[in-house]
Formats: C-alpha cells, sequence, structure tokens
C-alpha cells in the first residue's frame, strides 16, 4: 500500500517557541510514529530571508533548529529531514508556479498585509511570494498532508488552487495536499497579550516560552502571564483568552483534552492553573535541553544528517519538477 506523504516546514530563524512546537513540531513527532506515512520535514531557511537576516545568525540559527527537531525526535532514518536552500528544485518550481499565479491572490494574504506593516521600509517581492515558494515546497514532494498551525491554512488553501489550476490546465501533475490541523494547540497565544499569537520574532522575551529556557525561566514567565478578570477557571477565547491559553497549553503537554481540564480546576484557582501548566511544560521540554546539548555539539554529523536528508528530498523533487517542466512545454 502506498504511504501518505506528510509534509511540513519550519523557518529557522529566531529561537524555537512553545507556539512552534506544540502546534508544529510535536505533532511531526506523532505522525513520524505512524508506519502509513512517509515523512518529510524541511528547514524552510529560502522563507527566511523574506525579511533582513544578519548571515551569522542564519547560520547558527539553521544548525540550531536542526539540532532542535532532532531533539523532539524527528528520526532522520524515518524521516527526511533536510534543508530547503540545499535543494535547488525549490527556488526552480516557485518561478514557473509564480506564473500560475495571480497579484491580487498575493496581496490578499494576512501574514503578507501583517509583514508588510511590520517591516514597511522592506516590502520586497519575497515577501509577496513566499506562499508560491511553500506550494513548490508542499507539490514537488506530491505530498497529501500538510500539517500547519492556523496562521499558516490560508497558504495552504492557496498552495490546493494553484495545484488545481495547474492540473486543470496540463492535466495532473500535481498531488493536491489537505491541510491538517493540531487537535488542541493549533494557536498558542502569547504570554502577555493572549489575544495575539506566541511568535518567535516577539520582542518581549516573557510574552514567549522558548523550547531551550530553564524550568525557572518557564515557571517565571507562566507565573506572570497574564490572566483575566473574574477568578473562575473555564475555556472562554472570547471573554477569558488568558486564561483559555494556559488552558491549552496545559491540555497540549499533557496530551488531555481542555474539558478534562476545566473539570479537574472546577473551584480552583489561576494560581492552581499556572503551578499545574508550568509544571506541565517544564515535563514536557525535559529532554530537549539535554539531547539538544550532545546534538549542537558536534557540527559535522549534524551537517551529515542535513546532506543526507537533501540528498534524499532531491530525488524526489527533481522528479516532479522534471514532470511539471516537461508539462509546460519546456525541452528537456
Ligand atoms: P514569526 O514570528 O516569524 O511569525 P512563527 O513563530 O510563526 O514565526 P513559523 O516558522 O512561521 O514561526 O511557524 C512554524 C510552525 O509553527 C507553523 O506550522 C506555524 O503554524 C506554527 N506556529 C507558529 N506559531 C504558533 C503558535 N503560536 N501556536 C501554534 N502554532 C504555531
Ligand atoms: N510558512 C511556514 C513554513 C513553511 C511550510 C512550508 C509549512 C515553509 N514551507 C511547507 C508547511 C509546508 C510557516 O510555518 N511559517
Amino acid at each position: 500500500m502506498k504511504k501518505r506523504v506528510v509534509y511540513s516546514a519550519i523557518q529557522p530563524s529566531g529561537i524555537m517557541t512553545l507556539g512552534n512546537y506544540i502546534g508544529a513540531v510535536k505533532n511531526w513527532h506523532e505522525l513520524q510514529a505512524n508506519d502509513n506515512n512517509s515523512c518529510i520535514f524541511a528547514l524552510a531557511d529560502l522563507h527566511t530571508i523574506t525579511v533582513r537576516q544578519d548571515p551569522d545568525a542564519l547560520r547558527r540559527n539553521t544548525k540550531s533548529f536542526l539540532a532542535l527537531l532532532l531533539a523532539a525526535g524527528i528520526d532522520p532514518s524515518s524521516s527526511v529531514v533536510y534543508i530547503q536552500s540545499h535543494v535547488h528544485e525549490h527556488a526552480e518550481l516557485a518561478w514557473l508556479l509564480n506564473c500560475y499565479t495571480y497579484v491580487g491572490e498575493m496581496n490578499r494574504m494576512t501574514q503578507f498585509k501583517d509583514k508588510s506593516a511590520k517591516h514597511s521600509d522592506n516590502i520586497n517581492m519575497g515577501l509577496m511570494d513566499y506562499p508560491v515558494l511553500m506550494a513548490a515546497d508542499i507539490l514537488l514532494y506530491d505530498s497529501d498532508v500538510v500539517p500547519v498551525g492556523v496562521d499558516q491554512m490560508q497558504h495552504l488553501e492557496i498552495a490546493r488552487d494553484i495545484a488545481g489550476r495547474f492540473n486543470n490546465s496540463y492535466g495532473e501533475t500535481f498531488v493536491v495536499p489537505t491541510g491538517q490541523l493540531t487537535k488542541t494547540g493549533a494557536k498558542i497565544m502569547s504570554l502577555q497579550d493572549p489575544t495575539a499569537k506566541m511568535s518567535k520574532s516577539d520582542p518581549n522575551p516573557n510574552a514567549v516560552i522558548s523550547v531551550l529556557d530553564s524550568a525557572d525561566d518557564i515557571a517565571r514567565k507562566i507565573k506572570r502571564a497574564v490572566t483575566d478578570s473574574g477568578s473562575e477557571i473555564v475555556y472562554d477565547v472570547e471573554n477569558k483568552p488568558g486564561v483559555s491559553n494556559l488552558l491549552t497549553i496545559l491540555a497540549s503537554a499533557e496530551g488531555a483534552t481542555i474539558e478534562d481540564e476545566v473539570k479537574r480546576f472546577k473551584g480552583k484557582m489561576y494560581g492552581h492553573l499556572k503551578v499545574a501548566c508550568a509544571e506541565a511544560v517544564v515535563e514536557m521540554l525535559r529532554p530537549f535541553r539535554e539531547r539538544y546539548d550532545a546534538l549542537i555539539a558536534d557540527e559535522g554529523a549534524l551537517l551529515a544528517f542535513a546532506r543526507d536528508g537533501a540528498a534524499k528530498a532531491e530525488q524526489i523533487a527533481a522528479r516532479t519538477l522534471a514532470r511539471a517542466k516537461d508539462k509546460i512545454g519546456f525541452v528537456l
């Protein structure tokens, strides 16, 4: 039986946050454990340069994110793990797909509008083209399922549209992928502003938990997390965004449901919830630091994993790219 191709990627910029872990990487690990899946995970370094990156920091972060993925249990002997820029087919297919994507569609993308406002001095073509490169990533591997956080669903829809449009013009060429949201914790919010998502580019360190934070830092940040008026512990994103966020984090960390957590904290105070939440997060992230330290210390081995992953990825990507070029009418 043909395995389901599962594809996802993360940008190696800044730190890996609890939001990235719960919303993405933890889920990747679970998908990898399913024998029916053939998983491919990338570090989307080409995407990071849509906003300015310091060259040394980009190099450092890319290696660090690779070690973080492996520390999170992504296993290069069962999944393909690689660095996007090592596989030139991504940039090439993105160009082809650009010619089947409308400027109007890209203009309407929420992330493009947000990032244009945030980086108004650098609204470059890449920032606008970001979803097309993401479509190229996905379509190169005939991906069936793409696990992402809710903030990336709009981009996934565009990838589906582009694939469908190309197939309509040229006949079946690309697999039309399906997006998959994580069950709980599809969106972890900032600890300081629970109406905004926890984001690795947030300048306020108290708003964000890094997967490499110490137990003390995690406890301190959660203790200081902004909560809501009143004292009842209920899940109500509209009226109690702070408490709801803590419930989401706790449920995800423990693998429980939000309803279970609400029952457990009936009649208890916010302080109790915070203590339990901090303990659960510390427990979930405990193995991280140790494995990470060992992996990052051996750069040669780390980069060998990346090269090996890129070679496997390229075998698949080259075939898909050739198929698309042939359909378009390029002389092969
Ligand atoms: P930025 O701060 O630049 O927006 P980011 O923290 O959103 O970055 P990305 O590299 O854009 O990180 O996202 C990597 C993955 O993590 C995506 O699948 C995304 O949906 C998921 N993700 C990011 N932030 C959160 C969050 N707060 N909650 C749940 N999932 C998240
Ligand atoms: N834009 C994504 C990262 C990403 C991605 C992908 C996710 C790049 N290419 C392909 C899924 C599939 C983000 O998480 N910000």
